[in-house]
Formats: C-alpha cells, sequence, structure tokens
C-alpha cells in the first residue's frame, strides 16, 4: 500500500482525458488500493486517477462516515434519471480550501465494472451521485471550478498559485 501525491489546480495534467482500463489485472487492483488509502488519509469521499497524475479510467468513492462502503468504479459512466437537478456545495482535493455551488443531475443510473471485472449498474442520488459525477469529470480533464463564472475561477487560480510558492519557499 502506498499514498499517492495528488495534484493541484491549476496543473495541467488534471486536463488531460482518461483512457478506458482494458484488463483489470493485478497492476489495477494496486492502483485500487493506493488510492482508496490516499482518499481516507486525506480525508476525502472520492479520487480519481486523474488526481495522482495516472490517466486511466478508475475511481474510489466512499460516502460512508464509518469507511464502511468503498466502492471501485472501472470505466465508469452515468445518465440522468431524471430532469431535476440539485446543488450542492462541492470541495475538491485537488483544490484545497475551495468550496462552491454546483448543480447536477439529481437522480442517475451509474455503469461501471468492479476489481473482479463484474458488470455494475445502480442508481444514485444526493451525495453519491454529486460525488461519481466529480469524479468522472476529472476522468475527462475536468474541475468543478469550470463550472464557476470566469472570475471566480481567476481569482481561485491566484490563490493555488501563490499556495504553491509558499509550499515551494518554506
Ligand atoms: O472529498 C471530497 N468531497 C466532496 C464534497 C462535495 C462534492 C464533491 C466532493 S469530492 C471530494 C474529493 C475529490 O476531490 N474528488 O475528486
Ligand atoms: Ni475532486
Amino acid at each position: 500500500m502506498a499514498r499517492l501525491e495528488i495534484l493541484h489546480y491549476p496543473d495541467p495534467r488534471l486536463r488531460t482525458v482518461a483512457k478506458p482500463i482494458a484488463r483489470i489485472d493485478a497492476r489495477i487492483q494496486q492502483l485500487a488500493a493506493d488510492m482508496a488509502e490516499t482518499m481516507y488519509a486525506a480525508p476525502g469521499i472520492g479520487l480519481a486517477a486523474t488526481q495522482v497524475n495516472v490517466h486511466e479510467r478508475i475511481i474510489v468513492v466512499d460516502v460512508s462516515e464509518d469507511q464502511s462502503d468503498l466502492r471501485v468504479l472501472i470505466n465508469p459512466s452515468f445518465e440522468p434519471l431524471d430532469v431535476q437537478t440539485k446543488t450542492y456545495q462541492e470541495g475538491c482535493l485537488s483544490v484545497p480550501g475551495v468550496y462552491d455551488e454546483v448543480e447536477r443531475p439529481d437522480r442517475i443510473l451509474v455503469r461501471a465494472q468492479g476489481l473482479q471485472s463484474e458488470s455494475l449498474v445502480f442508481e444514485a442520488d444526493g451525495l453519491l451521485s454529486v460525488c461519481i459525477q466529480h469524479e468522472i469529470d476529472h476522468l475527462d480533464g475536468k474541475v468543478f471550478v469550470d463550472y464557476l463564472s470566469r472570475l471566480k475561477q481567476g481569482r481561485i487560480q491566484t490563490k493555488m498559485v501563490k499556495e504553491a510558492r509558499q509550499r515551494a519557499t518554506l
């Protein structure tokens, strides 16, 4: 097991579109375990491979309060189940300290593969739905701040670059 380093916005590597995973083998099992360890240590409720600079389509999610509901989703996709949207205050381990409202479909149908290559199909709503959509965005090179105004995006970028510079000169 290993903790992986998380990329910070506006790192251009967060814009990489991840490739589908063709073979779920020991390497992918190890990556999933390392991603789960990294997510729990952060702590966070989800992590996409993109955030640890691995550009393959795998995410880990656990929205439980006691780390009892880990889901590893490989090649995940979703479709909205109705037109209802919900606004949620989102945060991101790649944009630490920034929280803002994002509107997304509420009820979704999720399709993915599990670690044994089994097909997973399930419905999600609430926080689980938000988190899965947020993680799939990462796999497509998107970050939640992309949904905010250009003004807010500029301010967030300035703040993040300043903080990175401060860390570098400690
Ligand atoms: O830990 C996380 N919390 C969170 C809160 C609201 C909406 C989305 C998230 S995901 C985030 C972890 C993360 O950055 N995953 O990519
Ligand atoms: Ni994120």
